[in-house]
């Protein structure tokens, strides 16, 4: 078949790649020349594990080319941005673009998948009718529906083939057409659906995480209260064959977890009361730490702090609503000088120790696996007080208070 896809971030291009390395012809779009022309040499401009060669192989082979228009196709997958705009209401104008963007090139049998997370009712209400100006009958000419992509950053290949996937047609037909069209490289289930169902499903999925990091957070600031770790306890609790109570820590990033809620918000915000909460909770984590931070070097002459860690979550190079970067911007309304190190993020690839030296805190922020080769007795002998929060419960007490600093966990008396 040939398959065009509209957008090559994260979700995109990957998708593009696995249906090109299974023999489609497939075109990849974008608006940006950086990425169509890297594209086309076969090579990518973010960072993904193996995708770069994933990429080069399926443009080496000659199945998949950049290009800045669609072209006509067999079926059109809209993998664009959803942002959230700063009242948390969903930005559709990159969909919207979208779906006039392929219209004039429909034909009688094209099938019509939008990919990009949207709040409930997006394809019947706001693709259906634009792609309706192609003259063709929705549901009979042309199929169309929603099949969310679930993958998490840092194993996108991977769970691109092994998840489960759910495809969300207008009607059955177009439910099957897209089924059939994934069943290409997914080797997981695929569960046919109506497109409305589609849409809730995947902001339900990260709903319910977003829920259960803020009932973690909410426990970390009562067992502080209490004088228990909530570490240990959160442990304990989950040995209960059906308790699963994610992780605290200094709030919640990303541009899913942190924004698909508000989709279901912004539609129905007097019934969505607990989603609503949980995001607000979440939110205030930054705020929360930035307390502790000003606690723990008060009565410090120009005290400095040095951050470990900026993007949302450990290992990957995506600072996207990064609870680290609201907790800094924080900080910055303060008299704390503000020092930040990351060895994935650009701007903060400095070295640790110099970045340490002569600060009063050192805050663990991203539990980055890198971080555990970093030499503690070198970094508290570098700084003026050696004192350490950690947020990620990633140290141990007792290591940390070998090496000569004083340790704070969050969530912890
Ligand atoms: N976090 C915690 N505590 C935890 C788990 C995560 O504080 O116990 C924080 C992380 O540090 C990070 C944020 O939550 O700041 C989100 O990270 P994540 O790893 O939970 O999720 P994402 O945003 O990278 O990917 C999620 C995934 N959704 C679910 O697991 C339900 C992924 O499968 C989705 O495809 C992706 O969102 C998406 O694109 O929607």
């Amino acid at each position: 078949m040939k398959i065009c896809v509209i957008g090559l971030g994260y979700i995109g291009l990957p998708t593009a790649a696995m249906f090109a390395s299974k023999g489609h012809n497939v075109i990849g779009v974008d608006k940006n020349e950086q990425i169509v022309s890297a594209l086309n040499q076969g090579e990518i401009i973010i960072e993904e594990d193996h995708l770069a060669e994933f990429v080069k192989t399926a443009v080496t082979e000659g199945h998949l080319h950049g290009s800045l228009v669609p072209q006509e196709a067999d079926a059109f997958i809209i993998a664009v941005p959803t942002p959230i705009t700063d009242e948390k209401k969903a930005d559709m104008h990159f969909v919207k673009a979208a779906a006039e963007e392929i219209t004039p090139y429909l034909r009688k049998g094209n099938l019509v998948i939008l990919e990009s997370t949207s709040p409930i009712g997006t394809v019947d209400d706001l693709i259906c009718p634009i792609i309706a100006g192609s003259g063709l009958e929705i549901g009979s000419e042309l199929f169309v529906g929603h099949s969310p992509e679930r993958v998490i950053p840092g194993k996108i290949l991977y769970e691109l083939v092994h998840n489960s996937r759910i495809a969300g047609g207008i009607n059955q037909e177009s439910a099957q057409r897209i089924a059939d069209l994934y069943r290409t490289f997914v080797e997981g289930e695929i569960y046919l659906t109506n497109a409305r169902t589609a849409e809730l499903c995947k902001l339900a999925e990260n709903t319910f995480r977003d829920i259960n990091i803020a009932y973690a957070n909410e426990l970390a600031l009562i067992c502080e209260k209490s004088g228990i770790n909530v570490w240990e306890a959160i442990s304990l609790c989950n040995n209960h064959p059906r308790v699963n109570i994610h992780q605290p820590g200094p709030g919640v990033g990303g541009h899913c977890i942190a924004v698909d809620p508000w989709f279901i918000v912004e539609k129905q915000p007097d019934t969505a009361k607990l989603i609503h909460q949980a995001r607000l909770i979440n939110d205030n984590m930054p705020t929360i730490v930035a307390q502790k931070i000003i606690n723990l070097t008060q009565g410090q002459d120009k005290p400095q702090v040095t951050i470990l860690g900026v993007t949302y979550k450990p290992n990957v190079d995506d600072m996207r609503e990064s609870p680290i970067l609201t907790l800094i911007s924080h900080l910055k309304t303060t008299n704390i000088q503000v020092i930040a190190q990351d060895p994935f993020a650009k701007g903060y690839q400095g070295d640790p120790y110099q970045a340490a030296a002569g600060s009063d805190l050192l805050v663990l922020g991203v539990d980055h696996n890198i971080y555990r080769d970093l030499d503690l007795k070198r970094l508290a002998q570098a700084m003026r007080t050696a004192k350490l929060l950690d947020t990620r419960n990633f140290f141990d007490r007792q290591t940390t208070a070998a090496a000569g600093f004083e340790y704070h966990l969050l969530g912890d008396k």
